[in-house]
């Protein structure tokens, strides 16, 4: 099997001429902004592996715990920003919207960080976490308040020793319409992804000319068969990691480094042409 090349330059000719961009992004791409990627050493919460507190078990188990997590989370985010990668991404975005052409965001992240870098075009595959759920009527909301509710203030501390009360369920999160508990309206382990999601991933995945995945270990599907869905077609596919993953050998380029160095790079001639 040929090694994917790293030729940057060639690549960013690739990007200029392309006219139905798809970025498929993950975690790795805001850990510059100081947000934990789920893999790895930052992966942690308390004891708990991050990914063992995305599952609907988790959640009925002890949901005080859940929203806990969550709302840390939350916490978290809202205090950070976009880095350069989020930046360029949504720089091109703008740039070839006005050329008539296209850049699409598939996130798996749930921080809202390509929107608040201007994305425009963003679908995120696994949820939001500035949107409940509820679990009663299924209403979805967003909520951008902080704490969510007042029992979460001072709460979720990640350290092994915090607090380990339950919050009562009555003081969780609740329905504005019907009372029921609300949960973060995210995709866990084991859950389907939103019908409507997935298609209007699956038809930018379809129709683009070439494709970026940027900062995921590429182990979660269906996300981790998109880019490989996409290479089987013969369109140009760039893996920007710091390391490499599983598929980076199905791929045609492989950009090793920061994604906030190389992924504002990569992109370069697009804004440059447009001056
Ligand atoms: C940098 C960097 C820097 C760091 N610059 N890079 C087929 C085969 C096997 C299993 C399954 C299958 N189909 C379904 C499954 C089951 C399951 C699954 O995939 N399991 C695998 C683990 C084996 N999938 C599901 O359950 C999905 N549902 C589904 O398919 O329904 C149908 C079905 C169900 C059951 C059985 C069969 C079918 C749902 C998946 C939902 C995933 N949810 C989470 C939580 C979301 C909410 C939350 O955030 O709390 O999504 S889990 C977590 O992983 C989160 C992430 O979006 C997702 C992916 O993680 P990501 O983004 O790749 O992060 P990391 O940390 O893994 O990687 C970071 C990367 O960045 C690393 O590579 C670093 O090197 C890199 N990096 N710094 C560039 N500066
Ligand atoms: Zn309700």
């Amino acid at each position: 099997m040929q090694r994917p090349s790293s030729n940057m330059p060639e690549f960013q000719l690739l990007a200029a001429k392309s006219k139905y961009i798809v970025v498929l992004s993950g975690a790795g791409i805001s850990a510059e902004s100081g947000i934990p990627t789920f893999r790895g050493a930052g992966g942690y919460w308390r004891t708990y592996q991050a990914t063992d507190l995305a599952t609907p078990e988790a959640f009925k188990r002890d949901p005080s715990l859940c929203w806990e997590f969550y709302h840390y989370r939350r916490e978290v985010v809202l205090s950070k920003k976009p880095n350069a990668a989020h930046e360029a991404i949504a720089k091109a975005e703008a740039v070839l919207e006005k050329q008539g052409r296209k850049l699409i965001v598939v996130t798996q992240n749930i921080d809202g960080l390509h929107q608040s870098a201007g994305s425009k075009n963003v679908v995120e595959l696994h949820g939001s976490l500035f949107k409940t759920r509820c679990t009663k009527c299924q209403a979805v909301e967003v909520d951008r308040n902080s704490p969510i509710c007042e029992a979460l203030r001072d709460r979720g501390a990640p350290d092994v020793d915090a607090v380990a009360t339950r919050i009562p369920t009555e003081q969780l999160p609740r329905c504005s319409k019907c009372s029921g508990l609300l949960r973060p309206h995210v995709v866990w382990f084991g859950e389907q992804l939103y019908p409507d999601v997935l298609n209007e991933a699956n038809r930018h995945l379809e129709n683009c000319d070439l494709c970026l995945v940027i900062g995921t270990s590429s182990v979660v599907y269906p996300a981790a068969m998109f880019a490989p869905q996409v290479a089987s077609r013969g369109v140009p596919v760039a893996e920007f990691n710091i390391e490499s993953t599983p598929h980076t050998m199905d791929f045609g380029y492989y950009f090793e480094g920061s994604s906030s160095q190389t992924v504002p790079q990569s992109l370069e001639k697009i804004f440059s042409e447009q001056e």
